[in-house]
C-alpha cells in the first residue's frame, strides 16, 4: 500500500501587503478579525477526463493498471472534494456523460449548484464551476466558445465558463464576485492561439465584472492554462500587458523547448472580426457603411482617425485591465524548487492557477498603471503544492490516492465589505 503526501495549509497574513507565510496546520489564520467580511474557499481541479486518460495512455505507463479505471478514480476525487469542502469547484476535463450520471448527482447531494461548459465539436469533455447555494445566489452564467467559425486562427474546440455570483450574507450590500474558469489549449506549439483564447475570456470577465459605476467586482480567475510560470502568458496575466514583438508562437506557454512552431506572432495576433481589442475588451459594434458617410467629418478628421486605426492595429501591445495575483508563487521558498500541478510520465510542471483581483489600493502609485478600478480579495491561505520528487515517492499520477494527473489548488479568500 503506497503512502500518502500531506500537503498543510499555508495561512498568509497581509500585513504591510507582505505576505508572509506561516507554514502548518497548526496555525490559526485570524491576522485581524474584521467585522464586515466575507470569507469563502475556491478549488480548481483538472479532473482528467476518462477518455483522455485513454486516448493519450502512452503518458500512464507508470501506472498500476487498476488505479487508472473510472471506477477506482471517480470516489477518490469524490472525497476530495468533500473533505475539502470548497465553496467554489472550477473542474476541468469534466466528461459529460459521466457529469450527467455521476458528478453533477454526487455534487448537487452535497449542497452544489453545478454550472457546466461542454467543448464545441465532438469533444466529450468540458468546465464546470460549482458553488454552495448556503453561500451564494446565482446572478448570471456565461459560457465562452474559443471556436469561431469566421476566424480561421480560431479552430480549436476548448471553452471557459464565467458566472457572476451573489455572496449571501446576513446583512447589508455586498458586491458580487465573478468566478470564471477554463482549459486552454495544450498544444505547446500553438501560444498564438492559446493567447487569443486568454484574450476572449477577459473579454468576458471584463463585460459580466462590469459594474454600474463603470469599476469591477472581485474577480477569480481558475483554470489549466497550459502554460508554465514566467512564461509569456503567464507574465501577461499577472502584470497586465506584454510585448509580443518578434515572440515565436512556441514560447508564449513556455511548456517545452521545442524546435518547432518557432514562427513570429503576427501583428495583431488575431484579426479585427474577432471584436475584441487589444485591450482584450469587446469592441462597440462596428458603425455600419452607410451611416459612416452620413457623418460629416473633414478631411484631416478622416486623416487622423486613419492614422489612429493604423497605430492601434500595427501595436505589438497587449494589455488588460485588471490586477491579477497567483495564489501560489510556484517555487519552494527555501529550496527554490519549483511546485508542480500536473505530473506524468512526460513531464511534471505547473500549468493550473488560481488567480484573483488585488483591489485598486494595492496597485495605486504603479508607475504607468492604468488599472481600472477593480474590487478586490484578501488571500487568506492556500492549501501547500508538492514537488516533482514527492510526488514520484508515490508512484506520480495518477496513484492509489491521488486520481487525477493534476493536483487540486485550493484558496481562502476574503471579500472585505
Ligand atoms: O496539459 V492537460 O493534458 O491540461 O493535463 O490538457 C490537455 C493534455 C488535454 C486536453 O486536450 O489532453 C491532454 N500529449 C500530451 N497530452 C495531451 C496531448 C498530447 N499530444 N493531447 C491532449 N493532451
Amino acid at each position: 500500500m503506497l503512502g500518502t503526501i500531506k500537503r498543510h495549509w499555508e495561512y498568509i497574513c497581509n500585513h504591510n501587503k507582505e505576505k508572509t507565510e506561516i507554514p502548518g496546520d497548526n496555525v490559526d489564520p485570524t491576522c485581524e478579525d474584521s467585522e464586515s467580511k466575507f470569507d469563502f474557499s475556491v478549488m480548481s481541479y483538472n479532473i482528467l477526463s476518462q477518455d483522455l486518460l485513454e486516448d493519450n495512455s502512452h503518458l500512464y505507463r507508470h501506472c498500476r493498471r487498476p488505479v487508472l479505471h473510472w471506477s477506482f478514480r471517480f470516489p477518490n476525487i469524490l472525497k476530495e472534494i468533500k473533505h475539502f469542502d470548497a465553496d467554489v469547484l472550477c473542474l476541468q476535463e469534466v466528461q459529460e456523460d459521466h457529469y450527467g450520471t455521476e458528478i453533477r448527482p454526487s455534487l448537487e447531494s452535497l449542497g452544489y449548484h453545478c454550472e457546466y461548459k461542454i467543448r464545441t465539436g465532438k469533444k466529450p469533455d468540458g468546465c464546470a464551476i460549482c458553488f454552495k447555494h448556503s453561500k451564494f445566489s446565482l446572478l448570471s452564467v456565461n459560457p465562452v466558445e474559443f471556436y469561431r467559425p469566421d476566424v480561421p486562427l480560431l479552430d480549436r474546440d476548448n471553452v471557459g465558463l464565467v458566472l457572476l455570483l451573489q455572496p449571501k450574507i446576513p446583512s447589508g450590500a455586498c458586491p458580487a464576485i465573478c468566478v470564471a474558469n477554463t482549459h486552454l489549449l495544450y498544444n505547446p506549439r500553438r501560444g498564438d492561439i492559446k493567447l487569443t483564447q486568454l484574450a476572449m475570456l477577459l473579454a468576458e470577465i471584463s463585460s459580466v465584472a462590469h459594474q454600474k459605476d463603470g469599476s469591477f467586482c472581485p474577480i477569480v480567475m481558475c483554470g489549466d492554462f497550459n502554460s508554465v510560470p514566467g512564461s509569456p502568458l503567464y507574465s501577461f496575466i499577472k502584470e497586465g500587458k506584454l510585448n509580443y514583438e518578434g515572440l515565436a508562437i512556441g514560447k508564449v506557454s513556455g511548456q517545452e523547448q521545442s524546435s518547432r512552431g518557432q514562427r513570429i506572432l503576427s501583428i495583431p495576433i488575431w484579426p479585427p472580426n474577432l471584436g475584441i481589442s487589444q485591450n482584450c475588451v469587446y469592441e462597440a459594434q462596428q458603425v455600419p457603411e452607410v451611416e459612416k458617410t452620413d457623418t460629416d467629418l473633414t478631411q484631416t478628421q478622416l486623416d487622423k482617425t486613419e492614422v489612429l486605426v493604423t497605430a492601434e492595429k500595427l501595436s505589438s501591445h497587449l494589455q488588460h485591465h485588471f490586477s491579477l495575483s497567483s495564489v501560489y508563487s510556484h517555487y519552494f521558498p527555501d529550496t527554490g524548487i519549483p511546485e508542480v500541478t500536473t505530473c506524468h510520465s512526460r513531464s511534471a510542471i505547473t500549468v493550473d492557477y488560481i488567480f484573483y483581483s488585488v483591489g485598486k489600493e494595492d496597485v495605486a502609485g504603479q508607475p504607468g498603471a492604468e488599472v481600472a478600478l477593480v474590487g478586490g480579495l484578501k488571500l487568506l491561505a492556500r492549501l501547500s503544492l508538492l514537488t516533482e520528487q514527492d510526488l514520484w515517492t508515490v508512484n506520480g499520477l495518477p496513484n492509489e490516492n491521488n486520481s487525477s494527473d493534476h493536483l487540486p489548488l485550493l484558496a481562502k479568500f476574503r471579500l472585505e465589505l
